[in-house]
């Protein structure tokens, strides 16, 4: 396939007033009529082209008529047809067969022949799928689709938009049709038709409307919906609140399936969801499910506005909805939780995905100016650094700047498919500043390097803080321009206490935050009246998404460790000193910045007053992706290996009776409640005993054990499961035969069963994986279950994935290919596990590199992995 460019955009040749869509539902064929009333546009004479992928062709006319097979081609995913003119109406009939469809775009069967259901996924491009449309985000179009099934085999039919009529059939069958007032592109299209349940509730909008809100699952499950309800209900009101938004239809349906490639689908009206991100109850789902289904249906409520009714006028704009979408849920879940904690997981998240991605083969801009696949662009940089754009701005903009701003791009692109620029302009036009700086943001891939060095005149009493930045070259942009990198900061004397901030050129202290904006290449600003050498806290909040390079001593970052009353500063200062004790363990000694941070984390372990969870993130070091994403040679045995080495210093330094203290103290009374008080202390609970495990394993597999069997719910039960299957401790078999057989009957639960397993580092995990892949649980059908086996494995594990003999890397290739015959998707998106494999040591990039060019040469493999495993490997 040939490249898309984003420069080549063109408005539709023609659009589609309206959609009537009848649909014969069937699992081995369905059948789907559909009558389009056509606007051809008055600028362009081109042929009426649409598309369509894999639809057999039954029936075809226009404006009434049959027509001819020469007035019509159908070939390589576009129909043309001869003869239409603006208002012309083209009916067509197709046999689509979704029991064969395994890659679970279009309309595809989910679960079993005999008890399984029918539903749709769209986005991108699966409308073209299931009728013949221009499927482009540009394309609104109002729909009523009627549904037309046997009563028995398929009781419950769905559709975006309104209920508009239903009723009986002769032969046993039965209809329904959904009315949707509002224009929508193809890709927010969806059906679902089976045997499912229910939960409801009604809800009234700010402004009036009633609403129903339904959650729909299999029976055996819909216990596990309530969550979800709940979160659903406290989206829709903190979008009324935060931001003026208000629902639009009559009913808001949730469906959740276990069959399924990404994480939920916004659908108008019929939002579906992986039932990873919809189901929750205590027996089967940890503290951080809990946060992520709240997290996830927030997300997909949010699209309502930001996606749907303001939608992407092309999928190089994905960000406009992605990234915007993204940090409107990143902003309700730090209102309902803790705001520094949500933070701290989504930087990290940042960190662990979006950086490594940023500084390898696969980098694209957050509005990449080309594609081959679009479904391998939904990635970290679309998502997380998209967030972080609109994070920037909305803090240039301020709380009230950015409503404003926001109301008006609601106002000016209500009904349309817009761009990144529309979305900037609406900011900026609302607040009278130019934001077309950030456009830079946007269209440059890498991430910038901050580089800050203080200097400190006693003379002047002024204190100098020099910033510069720099981006490396990414793939086909080997010239990089300056960014506007705002840096929020603040200056601490050495007891920390924070410092009245008096910028040259301010006319007086301005507080003792503020947020200086680096525009150009290198900067310098200067603050008077500091009557001591300071320590500066920069990048406050991570103000900016960058790498922030700054030569602290230890003793500086055990001072904002210790002091620093930015929760998110805090942490990333301990993040900052683990790093520089991980460097400095070679040694062989106990150096000053391992003893600092030992010691400041031990001094911090002992105040009762820090929030737990707080105190369980200081107590965690970056992770062994992130260690490695300084080294230009990794060994990921290595790093594993030394990372196990510094936490284990860690525990020392706390004391084996001061875990076990704390352990026993957090274990009283132990029960499943979901407030944050009581999250908090199992996260703080979980890792002292990872702690512990590193200092008296004994002991604490002993307590482990103990834990598991009496565990009230899933995040202590899977905690203790974790430390003893890490560890191979004797008492894992027996545990894990437990869980087995406990959640033999329980997908979701049964997919942390694999994901636990693939995570034993080191060597021993390939003939692990290689056993479960044994298990009759096991398929590669299943989205999650694939991921919870391989996506551990490659993605997740890398001292046990990167095997020096490279028989890691066969494995996954092996079974990449396999997976690509059934879901291209999810074989791409796990193939992007090899980014990076450039920089590891010669053994292993040497294996990596066979393992992918011998992938690469395989006959047959789809777009979606070509185009991966060609760019990796650049
Ligand atoms: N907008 C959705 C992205 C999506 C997707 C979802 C399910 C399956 C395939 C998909 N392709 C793209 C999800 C979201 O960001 O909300
Ligand atoms: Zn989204």
């Amino acid at each position: 396939t040939s490249p898309i460019h984003l420069r080549d955009y063109r408005r539709p040749d023609w659009s589609v007033e309206t959609i009537e869509l009848e649909i014969d539902l069937g699992i081995d064929t369905t059948e789907v009529s559909s009558r389009l009333t056509l606007r051809s546009n008055p600028s362009s004479s081109a042929p009426l082209r649409l598309d369509g992928e894999g639809l057999e062709l039954l029936a075809i006319s226009l404006d009434g008529s049959a027509l001819d097979v020469h007035a019509y081609r159908y070939d390589k995913g576009v129909l043309e047809v001869d003869g239409a003119r603006d208002g012309s109406v083209l009916e067509t009939r197709v046999r689509v067969r979704p029991a064969a469809n395994t890659t679970l775009e279009g309309l595809y069967l989910s679960g079993s022949r005999e008890h399984g259901f029918l539903l749709t996924q769209c986005e991108a491009e699966g409308f073209r799928h299931i009728t013949f449309f221009p499927d482009r985000p540009d394309v609104l179009t109002r729909y009523t689709v009627t549904l037309r099934a046997d009563r028995e085999r398929f009781p419950v039919l769905l559709a975006g938009g309104n209920p508009a009529g239903n009723g009986e059939l002769p032969d046993g069958r039965h209809w329904a049709r959904f009315i949707d007032p509002h224009p929508k592109p193809g890709y927010l299209f969806a059906l679902v038709a089976g045997r499912l349940e229910n939960i409801q509730r009604d809800y009234v909008t700010a402004d009036g409307g009633k609403v129903k809100l339904v959650i729909w699952s299999e029976a055996n499950v819909i216990d596990c919906c309530h969550y979800a309800l709940d979160a659903l209900e406290r989206s829709m009101r903190w979008d009324e609140q935060a931001y003026g938004r208000n629902y639009d239809l009559d009913v808001f349906h949730v469906v959740a399936t276990h069959d399924f490639n990404m994480g939920a689908m916004e659908n108008k009206g019929l939002n579906i969801f992986n039932a990873k991100y919809l189901l929750a109850d205590p027996d089967s789902s940890t503290d951080e499910e809990y946060r992520a289904v709240e997290a996830v249906v927030a997300h997909e409520y949010f699209h309502n506005w930001t996606g749907n009714r303001v939608t992407c006028r092309d999928w190089f704009q994905l960000s406009l909805k992605e990234g915007l979408t993204v940090f409107r849920e990143q902003q309700f879940s730090a209102d309902s939780n803790s705001a520094s904690l949500k933070r701290i997981e989504d930087v990290a998240l940042l960190r662990r995905t979006q950086f490594p991605e940023d500084a390898g083969p696969l980098a694209h801009p957050v509005r990449p100016a080309e594609y081959r696949e679009i479904n391998n662009f939904y990635t970290a940089t679309v998502y997380e650094k998209g967030s972080e754009l609109v994070r920037m701005i909305a803090g240039r903009l301020g709380q009230d700047g950015f409503r404003r701003g926001m109301d008006l791009y609601f106002e000016r692109h209500d009904g349309q498919a817009a761009t990144i620029e529309d979305f900037l302009s609406a900011l900026g036009d609302a607040n009278r500043i130019d934001l077309s700086p950030y456009l830079a943001w946007y269209a440059q891939a890498g991430t910038p390097r901050l580089h800050a060095k203080g200097e400190y005149d006693a003379a002047r009493c002024e204190y100098t803080l020099t910033l510069s930045q720099q981006t490396r070259p990414t793939p086909g942009q080997p010239e990089k321009v300056s960014l506007p990198i705002p840096v929020k900061l603040s200056l601490f004397d050495r007891q920390g206490t924070m410092l009245p901030l008096h910028l040259d050129g301010d006319e007086q202290a301005d507080g003792t935050e503020k947020v200086i904006v680096l525009d150009k290449g290198s900067q310098r600003f200067v603050f008077k009246h500091v009557l001591a050498p300071p320590v500066a806290s920069l990048l406050r909040g991570f103000s900016a998404p960058v790498v922030l390079e700054c030569d602290y001593s230890p003793e500086e970052l055990a001072l904002l460790l210790t002091h620093d009353a930015d929760g998110f500063n805090r942490w990333e200062a301990g993040q900052q000193l683990a790093m520089l004790a991980f460097d400095s363990l070679h040694e062989g000694h106990h150096s000053d910045a391992c003893k600092a941070w030992c010691d400041a984390l031990a001094a911090l372990f002992e105040q009762h007053a820090i929030d737990p969870a707080l105190l369980a993130d200081l107590l965690t070091p970056p992770g062994e992706i992130e260690f490695a994403d300084r080294q230009s040679e990794v060994d990921p045995g290595r790093i594993h290996a030394q990372r196990q080495t510094l936490q284990h210093r860690l525990a020392e330094r706390i004391g084996i009776d001061a875990l076990l203290a704390r352990y026993h103290a957090l274990s009283a009374n132990a029960h499943q409640h979901l407030d944050n008080a009581s999250q908090a202390r199992r996260r703080l609970k979980r890792r002292v005993l990872e702690l512990l495990a590193l200092v008296d394993a004994g002991q604490a597999h002993a307590l482990a054990a103990k834990q598991y069997e009496s565990a009230p719910g899933m995040t202590d039960r899977l905690a203790a499961l974790g430390v003893l299957v890490r560890d191979r401790a004797p008492q894992a078999s027996d545990a894990l035969a437990h869980f087995r057989q406990r959640y033999a009957n329980n997908p979701l639960a049964l997919d942390k069963w694999f994901t636990v397993q693939a995570q034993v580092p080191g060597d021993a995990a390939l003939a692990i994986i290689k056993q479960l892949e044994n298990d009759p649980a096991f398929t590669l059908k299943n989205p999650n279950r694939a991921r919870s086996l391989f996506g551990a494995f490659a993605s997740t594990n890398p001292s046990g994935f990167h095997r020096a003999d490279g028989e890691g890397y066969q494995l996954l290739t092996e079974r990449l290919a396999q997976l690509d015959a059934l879901n291209p998707q999810i074989a791409a998106r796990l193939a992007t596990a090899f980014n990076g494999w450039q920089r590891l040591e010669p053994l292993r990039r040497h294996a990596a590199r066979l393992a992918l060019e011998s992938l690469a040469q395989r006959e047959g493999l789809s777009p979606n992995l070509s185009e991966i495993v060609g760019n990796v490997l650049q």
